[in-house]
């Protein structure tokens, strides 16, 4: 907040030449200035003046303060622009001084604060943020497309990554069409691109992490893997153990006649199978073979680290079964139970 006083008064203007000598009234507050620059509070002075209709000249004197204290301190004490009018009242026209203090309601200053705010804004963070911004745009478009791609797999991926394709021309298309569409609509659907990528990746995230039981539909409800329309239940191989429901080296109950199939999901870095043998304790061949009739077999036969595959069995004679991993016989084992 600023205080202002402003003096105003007029002289006629054939008083104007003595105002203007070197002890006259003008002159007198041309040295109040140099007295000014020494006052505690004080902002400005401001001297103008203009001929009004009378032919008299209007004078205005205006000091700027800091706060209302300097102000009354710089009224309440001589030298002041007010006492110095008053001293040639002689050469004023009748009645013309007015002294008015006023208060400031935005000051230049404050302005000024504003602008050096907005063009430092301008000048050093837009050209940061901007590049930045693109930057992470740019990377979480990398990151999270390659996983959302990987999540959908296949055809959905294709057609995800065509319709991409289709968007981001219609979108470049649009605003080489309106170069001067405004940019809130560069950025609104920058953003909810952003919104959608960084959502599609969490999801394909958070897929990634859980077993893949669900789309098979697989359930371990009762303990007993049956198959049918519900499709495979889940075994895990990994570096070297079988593990189903939790459990390493598992007993797994089989339904007595039915085809069942296991989803087998290779969570190691190894290379595992997984063969079933008959009730004997003998498995025909060292590493099986699909197809094979006295063992049932995955589907590969090899499965790599991180990849899947699925085996399918139908024991018809109750009994216990045990299955291996043909690379690792010893360490991964378990048996399948028919009751
Ligand atoms: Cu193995």
């Amino acid at each position: 907040m600023e205080y202002i006083q402003t003096i105003l008064f007029q002289i006629p203007a054939t008083q104007l030449e003595q105002a203007s000598e070197e002890s006259g009234l003008l002159a007198e507050l041309d040295g109040h200035r140099q007295h000014l620059q020494g006052v505690s509070g004080f902002r400005d002075i401001r001297i103008t003046r203009s001929i009004n209709n009378e032919g008299n000249v209007l004078v205005v004197v205006e000091t700027r303060w800091a706060d209302d204290t300097s102000l009354v301190r710089y009224e309440t004490q001589e030298p002041n622009a007010a006492a110095i009018v008053r001293s040639h009242e002689g050469i004023l026209v009748r009645d013309s001084l007015q002294v008015l203090d006023m208060e400031a309601l935005r000051t230049e200053a404050s302005f000024k604060q504003a602008e050096a705010a907005e063009s430092a804004r301008e000048r050093v963070i837009l050209p940061i943020a901007i590049p930045l911004g693109i930057l992470a745009f740019a990377l979480l478009a990398i990151y999270g497309l390659s996983r959302i791609y990987l999540e959908i797999g296949g055809e959905g991926a294709v057609a995800l990554a065509a319709g991409l394709a289709i968007g981001v021309l219609l979108f470049a298309f649009y605003f080489a069409a309106n170069p001067s569409a405004p940019g809130w609509q560069i950025v609104g659907v920058l953003t909810i691109a952003a919104i959608a990528l960084a959502g599609g990746t969490a999801w394909a995230l958070i897929e990634e992490d859980e077993p893949h039981t669900e789309e098979n539909g697989g359930e371990q409800a009762n303990g007993e893997a049956t198959d049918g329309e519900t499709g495979g239940t889940l075994i895990i191989l990994d570096d070297n153990f079988f593990e189903y429901d939790g459990v390493q080296e598992p007993a797994i109950p089989v339904a007595l006649g039915e085809e069942v199939t296991f989803d087998l999901d290779n969570q190691g870095n190894g290379t595992h199978n997984m063969q079933v043998n008959g009730t004997d304790d003998t498995y025909d061949i060292a590493l099986c073979e699909t197809g094979d009739d006295s063992t049932a077999c995955s589907d590969p036969d090899v499965i790599s680290g991180s990849g899947m595959a699925t085996i399918t069995v139908q024991l018809d004679d109750p009994g216990v079964y045990n299955f291996r991993c043909d690379f690792h016989p010893s360490e991964m084992t378990g048996t399948l139970v028919v009751e």
